[in-house]
């Protein structure tokens, strides 16, 4: 079994709820959720002219492999019908990888730590209240140090 963290976000209809029905999706595709943050609502990051999101991170832990996870995460964004939009637009469901024990993986299709989590405080924040001494395997400094090194203009 592998422990992995999982950004979750949605800025479409019932965000909270929507939110909610992830994480019941996740655990039923064999990614036990263990620990889950609050929810946060967050000002829309990259593009700013949309509605504000709920963002939410959890840990689990699975015996699927990365791709596996990526599949079943896209799986669920699927099914919960999120539509194409364009890059960093309103999404029903969004679930990102954020890391996946301590391995780092740079494939085009799947980057894992996550590459802007450091920049987000819409991430850190929620994976600082479950996961605060979480080591970031490539920068090596812990989730709550990058949180506190977040520039104060960086508030979504
Ligand atoms: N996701 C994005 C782009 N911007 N902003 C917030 N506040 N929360 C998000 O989850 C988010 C975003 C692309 O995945
Ligand atoms: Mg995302
Ligand atoms: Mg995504």
């Amino acid at each position: 079994m592998t422990t992995v963290h999982i950004g979750v976000g949605s800025n479409i209809g019932d965000r909270e709820e929507n939110c909610k029905r992830a994480i019941g999706e996740l655990n039923s595709r064999g990614i036990s959720v263990r620990k889950a943050s609050s929810l946060y609502e967050t000002r829309p990051w990259g593009v700013k002219e949309q509605p504000a999101f709920i963002n939410m991170a959890v840990e689990a832990e699975t015996g699927l492999s990365p791709e596996e996870l990526l599949a079943a995460a896209k799986g669920i964004e699927k099914e919960m019908g999120r539509a194409d939009t364009f890059k960093w637009g309103p999404r029903i469901i969004d679930l990102d990888i954020l890391f996946y024990d301590d391995i780092v993986i740079n494939r085009k299709h799947l980057q894992i730590p996550h590459p802007l989590l450091q920049e987000r405080r819409f991430v850190l924040a929620p994976l600082s209240e479950i996961s605060p001494d979480k080591v970031h395997p490539a920068l090596k400094k812990t989730v709550r140090q990058l949180k506190e090194e977040l520039k104060d203009g960086q508030d979504a």
